[in-house]
């Protein structure tokens, strides 16, 4: 089992009494900061079959929870709102939007979400883990398709309010998958960016080793993907749950089961 540290990242913020943190990964910046911006593309575009492009970053991008690297300033942002499960939210209670670029070590996904209440992982950050608030990560590096229940051919990464990459394993536990990704979250009011930098990971990751090789990402390179929010205020539960596809399996709620469900993603330049 793989116990891992999240590689938690520690910012030196350059403004004055911009920073309190709030948890593990959280850092709260006051409106007046510059940590987010809402810059490039206005229009949010939805995609029903959960088709997305990632565009290649020719700069670095730092995992921070702040969104003024300069690969977001001019991508386009994509909608998260299909209501998958629960009923349909005011967007002041969920809205949630994505933007997506790599280089050949990453993945990089900036997620904005808007959440009146932001419940925290409950209990050993394990128990109850799918039921929010989270952030969930679809990937399934081939596009095979098919069962990763309890198999590594895909993952489904239910990613913490704690900062934890949380998945089953081959012996049907619920483990951390913390060295598959960096993550940072910041907040403004209500306001939540969720940065992550995703390692791919194909169908040979053993779980019990600790030489696995994170496969290199190329141009027109194609994996399964979908990205949802599991919103909880509060209820001990997961009141809805929206996602980047119109639909998702059975009872739209397949994905952590079936990659046959899953969107995709197209690497181009
Ligand atoms: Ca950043
Ligand atoms: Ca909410
Ligand atoms: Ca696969
Ligand atoms: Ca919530």
């Amino acid at each position: 089992m793989k116990m891992n540290k999240l590689i938690l990242i520690s910012l030196t913020c350059c403004l004055t009494a911009c920073l309190n943190k709030k948890s593990n990964n959280e850092k709260t910046y006051e409106s007046s900061d510059v940590c987010q911006q809402d810059s490039g593309m206005s229009k949010v575009v939805s995609n029903a079959e959960g088709d997305f492009k990632a565009y290649k970053t020719s700069s670095a991008v730092e995992i921070d929870g702040c969104s003024k690297d300069a690969v977001w300033s001019n991508r386009e942002w994509y909608s998260m709102n299909y209501l998958w499960m629960g009923e349909q939210v005011d967007p002041a209670d969920y809205s949630g939007k994505f933007k997506l670029a790599w280089d050949s070590d990453y993945l990089y996904v900036l997620v904005s979400v808007t959440d009146d209440y932001l419940h925290a992982t409950l209990a050993d950050g394990r128990e109850n883990y799918w039921k929010g608030d989270y952030v969930e990560v679809f990937i399934d590096e081939d596009q095979s398709g098919g069962n990763h229940q309890y198999n590594h051919q895909a993952f489904a990464y239910h990613v913490s309010t704690e900062g934890h990459a949380i998945d089953k394993n081959t012996n049907e536990e619920t483990v951390f998958f913390d060295d598959h990704m960096q993550l940072a979250r910041t907040k403004e009011g209500n306001h939540y960016l969720w940065e992550m930098a995703i390692k791919l990971y194909d169908k040979e990751f053993n779980e019990d080793a600790q030489d696995n090789v994170p496969v290199k990402i190329v141009s027109q390179k194609r994996i399964g993907f979908s990205i949802a929010y599991g919103d909880n205020d509060g209820n001990s539960s997961r009141e809805n749950f929206m996602g980047s596809k119109m639909t998702h399996g059975i009872n739209n709620d397949e994905g952590y089961v079936n990659a046959d469900v899953f969107g995709s993603l197209l690497f181009v330049e």
